[in-house]
């Protein structure tokens, strides 16, 4: 308890000392302040603008390109309420109906007071519109909300009180309504996690916070094996990773980042700590960690932000079923040693988090310094894309006019895509309860096609919550990527995962063929037949297209089939007189070999073929057949 009055000391002095970004290098963010912890301050203001029903303004709805914020804190009719202020935002989507999500903030219901509660609201909508019923425990002091939902749907809300220890609140209908908070030890800027991974330690959750204002010391993580009912007596983990996040790789490992907290809030050293035990709920779990190198500092006390964190390390592990499986990543907002004040940078690690590859510059922008990339958070989403956030002042050249940006990387972060701006330009800094800061994080989860995203902006002069979502859209259609590929709507002949129209010049890789040896047709009921053939030479090829001609007319073969969904056989009817048939592999949104004539050339492509054709190496001579 004495280290906690210590550290309320140090926030008081840096507030009277005014904007922290003054006291260093003109316009640059003060990597060695320490960032205040969530204290009891102000009393609540004595009325709730809430109350007040003459205090209404439109709800907001703001579009950039095809991406539409909401705003998620309104009344019962949508409406703004005028006077309060919400910020640092978590979100959680209901994995069992995506159209459920939740979104947990810090509630201050008047602005004349720093006074914050545990805000949350629901969608049932997919985020089209969303249901604000209040504050979980009214009249309690809470901040730092983290979410997080178990594969069955049920959400958690964890919430810092002022005495430096987390509640647990459980939903089990989507967030609509909470059970009784559950004590779960704690500290400040604490996350929380929970296991999905269908493995052992399936439904288990995980708590950590910073040790330098918290219940417990050094012991900083704890565990719940009954789906939030408890919490195992705190341990350590190794580094002491502060002002981060929790990931859970595949295999049930559990990771923590953060700055290394082993001594002080070190903010130039990045850290990673992780451990195999944790989901063994016989065992407390045991951390090894490092420091990693992110290529600068994290930072606080900037201009955007003042009294806030610059951004958090975020850590997320990859849980595709592709080459990139298992895959750590880290992304922060650094302060590095260049000219842009803060930039936002990305490392990978394939070998479960022991090394990492050196760091990648997310933000695309020549490097100017008045361009600020802060409060960059990530997620991954099943396909193994990797979604990046961050707010951005490229636009405005001014250190408070930002907008929410968005990239995405389909290669393990090796690449991202081109930075899109994706909100309209809001200031930072008005809107301010009484404390000056827009929060410390903003959520973000992904799935295959884009990612759900809550952030904190000031788009009608006050601190609002909005929900948006965002999605790669590389060929500005308006829709995602990725369902413009499962559609056939756009190609991805080079299997990039990006539509092909928005390569320079993709190698597309093409397909084999089915030996013409290879084809047999046999007589099927009522007059069809049955056509069976072996696989073709190259064996990435997964799908078939089916030819019919008429003898004797060889240009006159048209698709019986463009796929036969993989399968190496089809039933079909034949057409009139006497028939030919050929089978064509299929890959990579490209058809292979026709076989071969008699001359030993490519037979050509049909008219009106399935798809362009792009010959693999491995050729081999397409069926054909008379009946
Ligand atoms: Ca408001
Ligand atoms: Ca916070
Ligand atoms: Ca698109
Ligand atoms: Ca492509």
């Amino acid at each position: 308890m004495a280290r906690n009055r210590c550290l309320a000391v140090l926030v008081l002095v840096a507030l009277a000392s005014g904007p922290v970004a003054s006291a260093g290098e003109p316009g640059k963010p003060k990597p060695q302040a320490s960032l205040p912890p969530e204290t009891l301050d102000q009393p609540p203001a004595p009325q709730s603008a809430r109350d007040n029903l003459a205090a209404r303004s439109p709800g907001m709805r703001v579009q950039t390109g095809p991406y539409v914020s909401v705003q998620v804190n309104v009344d019962a009719l949508g409406r703004n309420i005028v006077g309060d202020a919400a910020n640092e935002p978590s979100i959680a989507v209901n994995p069992v109906n995506p159209g459920n999500m939740v979104i947990g903030w810090r509630q201050f219901n008047a602005v004349t007071s720093n006074f914050r509660q545990a805000g949350w609201a629901y969608t049932f909508t997919r985020g089209a519109s969303w249901t604000f019923p209040g504050v979980l425990t009214p009249g309690t002091f809470r901040s730092d909300p983290v979410l997080d939902v178990d594969a069955s749907g049920v959400f958690y809300y964890q919430s810092l009180k002022s005495d430096f220890t987390l509640d647990l609140f459980k939903s089990v209908n989507g967030g609509v309504t909470w059970g009784a908070p559950v004590p779960s030890f704690g500290g400040d800027k604490n996350w929380l996690v929970v296991d999905r991974t269908g493995g052992p330690g399936h439904g288990f959750l995980y708590g950590i916070w910073q040790r330098f204002a918290s219940c417990c010391g050094t012991n900083v993580l704890t565990r719940s094996v009954d789906a939030g009912q408890s919490f195992i007596a705190p341990v350590p983990v190794a580094t002491w990773p502060t002002f981060g996040t929790l990931a859970v790789g595949p295999d049930g490992t559990l990771f923590a980042a953060g700055v290394d907290g082993t001594v002080t809030q070190d903010f130039d050293h990045f850290v990673l700590a992780r451990t195999t035990s944790a989901p063994d709920p016989d065992e407390a779990p045991l951390f090894a960690g490092g420091q990693i190198d992110l290529g600068g500092s994290m930072a606080l006390g900037g201009a955007p932000n003042p009294a806030g964190l610059l951004g958090q390390a975020n850590v997320a592990a990859d849980h595709s079923d592709g080459t990139t499986h298992g895959n750590v990543y880290v992304m922060a907002s650094v302060a590095a040693d260049a000219i842009d004040p803060l930039s936002v940078a990305f490392v990978r690690s394939v070998d479960g988090g022991s090394s990492f590859s050196p760091p990648v510059r997310v933000n695309d922008d020549p490097e100017v310094g008045t361009h600020w990339h802060w409060l960059a958070a990530q997620a991954v989403a099943p396909n193994g894309r990797i979604d990046a956030i961050w707010f951005d002042t490229r636009d405005s050249g001014l250190a408070n006019v930002s907008r929410l940006y968005y990239a995405y990387s389909w290669d393990a972060g090796v690449t991202f895509s081109a930075n899109v701006p994706v909100s309209p330009s809001f200031d930072s800094t008005v809107g301010w309860p009484q404390q000056n800061k827009m929060g410390d994080y903003s959520g973000i989860v992904s799935d295959a096609t884009g990612a759900d995203i809550a952030y904190a902006a000031t788009f009608n002069g006050e601190q609002d919550i909005y929900y948006v979502r965002l999605f790669p859209d590389c060929n500005g259609n308006g829709l995602s990527d990725v369902t413009d590929l499962s559609s056939h709507a756009s190609q991805d002949c080079n299997l990039s995962k990006i539509p092909d129209e928005c390569e320079t010049a993709p190698a597309c890789i093409g397909a084999g063929r089915v030996p013409d040896a290879g084809l047999a047709v046999n007589k099927a009921a009522d007059g069809a037949i049955a056509l069976a053939w072996t696989a073709s030479c190259s064996s990435a090829d997964a799908d078939y297209a089916v030819y019919e001609g008429s003898l004797g007319d060889f240009a006159s073969r048209a698709p019986r089939t463009c796929t036969t969904g993989g399968l190496r056989s089809l039933e079909l009817t034949p057409a009139a007189g006497d028939a030919y048939y050929l089978i064509v592999p299929v890959h990579a949104d490209r058809e292979g070999s026709y076989g071969e004539d008699g001359s030993g050339a490519e037979r050509p492509q049909a008219a009106g073929a399935c798809a362009p054709q792009v010959l693999h190496a491995c050729g081999a001579v397409a069926a054909s057949s008379g009946k």
